[in-house]
């Protein structure tokens, strides 16, 4: 068999997963300096920079230096190809406070990036404005009683693993090495202990902000408990910016984990199986994670089903003994299997995207009851696939189509410290997000990508509906800049939502000012 060079192209695929307590805590900011009767002093985006550079030594970073080009690191393409006037790497959460101070008082457009791993372009970078890169916020403090780790957003989930794996101790958060602590659990974060814990929101014990204002304060339950709940659902963009999470941490050994490939001819056997796990299998076994998605690799000119597979509390120091939940699946005859204990770091490592291709990502969920809806959903993708490789030119394509449960053990766990912003209890599941992924090469098939996959997804949702399957739900981390997240978390915690942000932002700056990602547009 061509296995061997097979396995190596295929374990290295990339899962389209895939990625100080404040002075006050009133949240009553008092209006910015500068948004009263008297005139901004900085007049624009160029002398913001420079006098940044003045106040905030070594922290700013114009083109053609080495710290920009440090910054200029995006994972899609399309971004990387954007130039602000000058990048922001504050050193501190003052430093933040008194930057920020300084952008809503004088009116200057800025973007903010963690990790850089959104797929859409402006969503953390804007050729005009500047960009605050959180990169040098990068600590990484466990607590004395090891049930908290506080972790600054300029860390990367590969970061925090390292740190914690050797101590045995881990958290809820991100499944693959780069994307950054920030953006991954501001919206929401599937994790591999999701269906014990929630999601990486529901695990934060408390949030460091600074606000419009500039001032600093906490989010927690106790503590501004209803800028904490807007925190989780990723309206931060409308909130602050987040300098510190604290999040909960718990003993964890080794994982079991398996790397799954099969034939695509086999979706019609294993569909069924992988529906089955998501209303049955995992709320069964809670320690159990999966998603399961179909890949075109160009190299192969033809679809792959990939499965990976994940228990958190192994029972066996054999990793050939699949456990219960998943042994449906090893009945199947499958390309490439691969079995394992493994730390956090590893696994992180083996789920990676690679860095330089453009990339695409939109989603939307439908109830996860019905084999024969994921199974129709195939021809749909398959035309969206046709569609893009008709205008590819032959240039290079690689589209993804994933599959992620959310089972109702998951929705219950969400409904932790007061529950979350995203809109969804027990009764809503289960749900599968369909995820839709595809990276690219050239830039003269934007559009085509862009309005294919904008057609898939609609196709999607105009099936589920037909079939009385939608739900609606989108996930802000797979989401797509014209998708309208907020809108798919209800009435009622949308208009929440806006209540909170105008609350702590009652001018509506950052909505103003902080360009990109998801927006609630509320009356300032
Ligand atoms: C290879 C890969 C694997 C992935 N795996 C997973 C996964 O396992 N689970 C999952 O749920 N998602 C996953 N994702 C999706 C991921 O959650 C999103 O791409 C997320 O936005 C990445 O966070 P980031 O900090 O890298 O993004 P960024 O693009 O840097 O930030 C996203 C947005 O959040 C804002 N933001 C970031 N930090 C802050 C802050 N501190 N305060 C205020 N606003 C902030 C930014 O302004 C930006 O608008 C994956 C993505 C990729 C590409
Ligand atoms: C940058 O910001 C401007 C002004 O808001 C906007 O028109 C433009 O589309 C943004 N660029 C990108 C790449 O999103
Ligand atoms: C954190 O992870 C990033 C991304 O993999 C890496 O480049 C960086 O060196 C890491 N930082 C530390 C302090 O290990
Ligand atoms: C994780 O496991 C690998 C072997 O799979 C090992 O080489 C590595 O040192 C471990 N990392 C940590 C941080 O424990
Ligand atoms: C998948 O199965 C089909 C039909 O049996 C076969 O033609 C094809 O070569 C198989 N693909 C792979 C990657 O093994
Ligand atoms: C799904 O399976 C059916 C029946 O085996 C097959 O005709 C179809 O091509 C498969 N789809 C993909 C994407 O391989
Ligand atoms: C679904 O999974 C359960 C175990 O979780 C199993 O008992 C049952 O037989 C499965 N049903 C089908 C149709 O595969
Ligand atoms: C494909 O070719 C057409 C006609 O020459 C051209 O207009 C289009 O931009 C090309 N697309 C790509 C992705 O190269
Ligand atoms: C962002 C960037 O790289 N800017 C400039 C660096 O210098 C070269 C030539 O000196 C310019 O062409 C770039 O635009």
């Amino acid at each position: 068999m061509r296995s061997l060079s097979l396995t190596t192209a295929l374990v290295a695929l990339a899962l389209a997963v895939g990625g100080s307590a404040g002075k006050s805590n009133t949240g009553k900011s008092s209006k910015p300096p500068g948004h009263g009767p008297g005139k901004p002093k900085i007049k624009d985006v160029s002398a913001a920079c420079n006098t940044l550079f003045t106040t905030l030594p070594n922290q700013v970073a114009f083109p053609n230096t080495t710290s920009y080009a440090l910054s200029s690191n995006y994972w899609s393409t399309r971004q990387s190809a954007l130039h602000p006037s000058c990048f922001l790497t504050p050193s501190s959460p003052a430093a933040v406070s008194s930057a920020l101070k300084l952008l809503t008082s004088n009116s200057i457009p800025f973007t903010v990036k963690s990790g850089g791993h959104t797929a859409f372009p402006g969503s953390n970078i804007n050729s005009t404005g500047i960009t605050i890169d959180l990169r040098l916020l990068n600590t990484i403090t466990v607590s004395p009683d090891r049930r908290t780790v506080s972790v600054g957003p300029g860390n990367h989930w590969i970061n925090v693993t390292t740190v914690l794996d050797p101590l045995g101790l881990a958290v809820v958060g991100g499944r693959s090495a780069d994307p950054g602590i920030g953006g991954l659990t501001l919206g929401g974060g599937i994790s591999y202990f999701s269906g014990q814990r929630g999601w990486a929101c529901d695990n934060v014990r408390a949030y460091e902000v600074v606000l419009a204002s500039g001032e600093m304060v906490t989010a927690s339950p106790t503590s501004n408990s209803d800028l904490y709940w807007s925190l989780r659902g990723g309206a931060a963009t409308n909130l602050g910016i987040v300098t510190r999470f604290d999040l909960a941490s718990f003993e964890q050994g080794l994982l079991w984990a398996n790397s799954l490939v099969y034939n695509a001819t086999l979706n019609s056997t294993l569909i069924p199986l992988f529906q089955n796990l998501t209303v049955t299998g995992l709320p069964s076994d809670p320690a159990a994670h999966t998603y399961f998605g179909f890949v075109r690799q160009p190299e192969l000119g033809e679809y792959l089903i990939y499965s990976d597979q994940f228990h958190a509390t192994p029972a066996s120091s054999d990793a050939t003994n699949v456990p219960e939940v998943f042994e449906p699946f090893a009945q199947v005859p499958a390309l490439v299997r691969l079995p394992r204990l493994s730390n956090l770091t590893a696994l992180l490592q083996a789920i990676q995207q690679p860095y330089g291709e453009r990339q695409i990502w939109m989603n939307v969920a439908v109830k996860g009851t019905s084999a024969a809806l994921l199974q129709d959903i195939l021809p749909l993708h398959e035309e969206h696939v046709q569609r893009m490789l008709n205008s590819a030119n032959g240039t290079r394509v690689t589209p993804y189509l994933t599959f992620q449960p959310i089972p109702v053990n998951v929705l219950d766990a969400m409904q932790v410290n007061g529950g979350n912003a995203l809109g969804l209890t027990r009764d809503d599941g289960p749900l599968v997000i369909v995820q839709s992924a595809t990276a690219w090469v050239s830039e003269a098939l934007d559009w085509n990508v862009e309005s294919s996959t904008r057609v898939f997804i609609q196709d999607v949702e105009r099936l589920a509906k037909r079939r009385n399957l939608d739900h609606g739900f989108i996930y802000m981390n797979y989401a797509e800049d014209s998708q309208d997240v907020f809108d798919r978390y209800g009435p009622d915690n949308k208009k929440r939502l806006r209540e909170v942000a105008k609350k702590y932002d009652p001018d509506g700056v950052l909505q103003k000012l902080w360009r990109g990602y998801f927006k609630l547009w509320y009356q300032a």
